[in-house]
């Protein structure tokens, strides 16, 4: 796959729209077409990376901040305390779709063994 067809790649560059909740120079994070709980947002690196499979000591730190950010996230989200999930699906078992590194940041209700 072109990187230039990633749909991950494009909503970063904004070339496609999406409901964007927060944005810096490395990561964007914006809400899921498709929620399976009351907050469910999808965090990106901006570059293109497949999967966690991808990362390398080089971008560790990136990830670190992409942490960091999600815990904002969630703290902001009203979530924080009540408890929330952060999920990355990894390759084809993992049962990942979408081929550009992202964090599920689910919360708002009891998540039960099956969501994410
Ligand atoms: P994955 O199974 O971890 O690869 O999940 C991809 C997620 O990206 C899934 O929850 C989709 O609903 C979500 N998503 C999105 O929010 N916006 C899009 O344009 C596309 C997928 I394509």
């Amino acid at each position: 796959m072109q990187i230039s067809d990633c749909i991950f790649c494009q909503i970063a560059q904004g070339k496609i729209p999406s409901e964007t909740v927060y944005e810096d120079d490395g990561l964007i994070a914006f809400k899921d077409i498709n929620p399976l709980a009351p907050v469910h947002l999808v965090v990106i690196p901006k570059i293109h990376l497949r999967s966690l499979n991808d990362v390398t000591p080089e971008n560790e730190p990136l990830i670190g901040h992409l942490l960091g950010v999600i815990r904002r996230l969630a703290e902001e989200l009203g979530v924080a305390e009540s408890g929330y999930r952060v999920v990355t699906n990894t390759g084809t078992d993992g049962g990942q779709v979408v081929g550009h590194l992202h964090f599920h940041l689910l919360g708002g209700q009891a998540l039960n063994a099956r969501i994410g």
